[in-house]
């Protein structure tokens, strides 16, 4: 099966270009092919969405709104179906997929409910008979380009708003995993969303993504993916004066203090670390223990990270499954060389796993080191694979240091059953989401995702807060007193 273009309602082949196969990462088979379109397709779509645009911001947002219900609809009529089809093509394992798209329907019916909302202010005026009001008002056309690491989960926290609030988008999936825009796509169509609302452009980060970026009548990008290329796409955007919102690494941290719940605590980082293979941006990667439950903390968990058993995502027993392609093995794999290299002690793990029946896929030991230097390479740079770095420390203020210390903002957390502490770190840990008691991962849709320092670059995904990037603020002054009333000046 060849994968294309979802341009104006309906799949178009692109105008040039190769197919670029779609492989399982559980196995290595090829699961179909998709097309590397050019900077034409992207023009054809944005002709159509900003053609369609009009239209769409003319209709009511409650009814705009009506089409996020359907579209929340059928992916829960196919939840299944998509959690399957994710698994086959990025590999987390099948609990995680159903969890995914979990956070698709969440987030269409969230912001369904956004279409009777989308609050402006009304404040009173300075003056006399006058009204002083401001609405959001739709941007245009919008570019978004996401990540394969939540195919379908990342692709609704930005289309969904983007939609509801008047826009109409130009969407270009990570190549690694198009078979959920596909999918999404016939979503779209049997939705009846009106033809250029949504428009899907396969192809590479270079091509389409920078034409989409260039292209003058496409007024906001959305990007989620590495801060190497979130930086290449805030320059270039910048040049064009595009308004780009960034959401990018991490480099996320469980504190565990000495009165922490260890059981808990043993649960919170592994299901953080090694859920999704560690391929989340929220993963947890480092581990800022106190020095008195360090030996205990590490016993701990070597002796759970045993029942992780590793295999295909569809196997309902498997826990952790393969990393994307063998490229991110190798990535993980020299961050592990590293780590030995620095002189951290390899307590589990360490190593690609080549065993028969997994030789095809791409797999990676979960991996524990431990007596980690807090400004080593490992516990400072995202490595994103089943790799966890263990760091002591000797007091709160040291641990939110540690914290503190990488480049990154994204996500963290503590254990600890010290309400003092619990309010102290919550204030002081500068990342864009802090849990208490729980891992990294995990973030609900309605509240704003996203990080600080090289994390982001200010905006947020999901919640309310997405809405800000996909609108614009109008004020609106109505005089009604007949005579030209001067603000600042007729004061008296
Ligand atoms: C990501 O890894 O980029 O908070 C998204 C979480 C998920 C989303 C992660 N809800 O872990």
């Amino acid at each position: 099966m060849k994968l294309e273009n979802y341009i104006n309602g309906s799949f178009q082949e692109a105008a040039g270009g190769e197919y670029a196969a779609v492989l399982n990462p559980a196995n290595g088979e090829t699961l179909c092919e998709v097309r590397l379109s050019g900077r034409e397709d992207v023009d054809r779509a944005v002709e159509a969405a900003k053609k369609a645009q009009k239209q769409w911001a003319l209709v009511p947002a409650p009814k705009r709104a009506d089409y996020l219900y359907e579209i929340g609809r059928l992916m829960k009529e196919r939840k299944e179906h998509l959690s399957q089809v994710l698994t086959k093509e990025m590999g987390k394992v099948i609990e995680e997929a159903r969890g995914e798209v979990q956070e698709g329907i969440d987030m269409a019916y969230y912001m369904a409910g956004e279409g009777r909302r989308l609050f402006g202010e009304t404040v009173p005026s300075e003056l006399q008979d006058k009204f002083a009001m401001s609405v959001r008002a739709p941007i245009g056309v919008v570019g978004l380009i996401t990540p394969w690491n939540f195919p379908v989960a990342i692709a609704t926290w930005k289309s969904f708003p983007a939609i509801v609030a008047g826009n109409t988008f130009i969407w270009k999936p990570a190549t690694e995993t198009p078979m959920m825009a596909y999918e999404m796509a016939k979503i779209f169509e049997e939705a009846g969303l009106p033809a250029g609302v949504a428009n899907i452009v396969f192809g590479s980060g270079s091509d389409v993504g920078t034409a989409m970026i260039e292209h003058p009548d496409v007024r906001v990008i959305s990007f989620t993916g590495s801060t190497e290329t979130g930086r290449h796409v805030a320059e270039l955007g910048g040049r064009h004066l595009k308004k780009v919102s960034l959401e990018m690494g991490g480099k996320n941290a469980v504190i565990v203090m000495d009165d922490a719940d260890l059981s808990l605590a043993v649960e919170g980082i592994l299901w953080s670390a090694f859920g999704t293979a560690g391929q989340r941006c929220t993963a947890c990667s480092r581990v800022i223990v106190h020095k008195d439950v360090k030996p205990e903390l590490e016993q701990r968990l070597l002796e759970a990270m045993k029942d992780l058993t590793i295999g295909d995502g569809l196997d309902e027993s498997v826990k952790v499954g393969p990393v994307i392609n063998k490229k991110a093995l190798e990535k993980i794999d020299g961050y592990v060389k590293i780590g030995r290299e620095e002189g951290a002690r390899l307590l589990a793990g360490g190593n690609i796993l080549d065993g028969a029946e997994l030789a095809d896929g791409c797999y990676y030991q979960p991996t524990l080191f431990t007596d980690v230097k807090w400004d080593s390479r490992i516990a400072q740079e995202e490595i994103f694979g089943p790799v966890i770095s263990l760091i002591e420390v000797g007091s709160l203020d040291e641990a939110i240091e540690v914290n503190n210390s990488v480049t990154y903002g994204l996500s963290s957390s503590i254990f600890t059953q010290d309400v003092n502490r619990v309010f102290r770190a919550q204030r002081d840990l500068d990342t864009g989401i802090v849990y208490v008691n729980a891992g990294t991962t995990g973030a609900e849709i309605h509240l704003p995702f996203g990080g600080t320092k090289g994390t982001g670059n200010g905006h947020r995904d999901s919640g309310v807060a997405a809405l800000d990037v996909f609108t614009e603020w109008k004020s609106i002054y109505v005089d009604y007193s007949g005579k030209l009333q001067r603000a600042q000046i007729d004061t008296d």
